[in-house]
């Protein structure tokens, strides 16, 4: 896992370089964002159930999914849909924290996609769970938060897809 220190100092060292101006300013507001991270993870990690619930009930409830026949149906395969929204928020949260994208490759997205597939869990609709999380959280933790935890959650969607 990277995150966005040794992320651009990996680069540099690749280069033999010191740090030039574009990954200096990527630090520089790196570190200026560190207490709104902070927050933010804070509050998201308070509301995680809440964030879930209310993530269920914009995108997925009362949909055929949760009807017979539908991926979702049975508390069996209801549970492990809400646990792995949890995965995705709490996932996104450290890449968040991290500034970083790389464990979500490493934690989460490696083979997801084959997984779901096999298990004929649908990736649209999942899509659109993570989409309606994202909004949930922008709610909760204000639009500059908000934007940087979307970006996390988009790199999940985008790796499903
Ligand atoms: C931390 C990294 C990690 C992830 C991401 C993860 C995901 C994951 N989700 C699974 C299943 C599942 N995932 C879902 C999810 C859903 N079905 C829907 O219709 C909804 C759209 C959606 C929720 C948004 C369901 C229903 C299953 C069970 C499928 C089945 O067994 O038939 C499985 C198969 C094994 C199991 O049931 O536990 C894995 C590995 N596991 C991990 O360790």
């Amino acid at each position: 896992m990277q995150d966005a220190i040794t992320s651009v100092i990996n680069s540099s060292d690749i280069q033999g370089k010191y740090l030039d101006a574009g990954a200096l300013e990527k630090l520089t507001n790196y570190f200026a964002t560190g207490e709104l991270r902070v927050r933010a993870a804070t509050t998201i990690s308070a509301n995680a159930a809440t964030i879930v619930k209310e993530a269920v009930a914009k995108s997925l409830l009362y949909s055929d999914i949760t009807r017979p026949g539908g991926n979702m149906y049975t508390t069996r395969r209801y549970a492990a849909c809400i646990r792995d929204l949890d995965y995705y928020l709490r996932y996104a949260t450290y890449a968040m924290l991290a500034g970083d994208p790389s464990i979500l490759d490493e934690r989460v997205l490696n083979g997801l996609k084959e997984t779901y597939n096999s298990l004929g869990v649908p990736i649209g609709a999942t899509v659109q769970a993570i989409q309606a999380m994202k909004e949930v959280t922008a709610g909760l933790v204000g639009p500059d938060a908000g934007k940087e935890m979307g970006v996390y959650f988009d790199y999940i969607c985008s790796g499903l897809s």
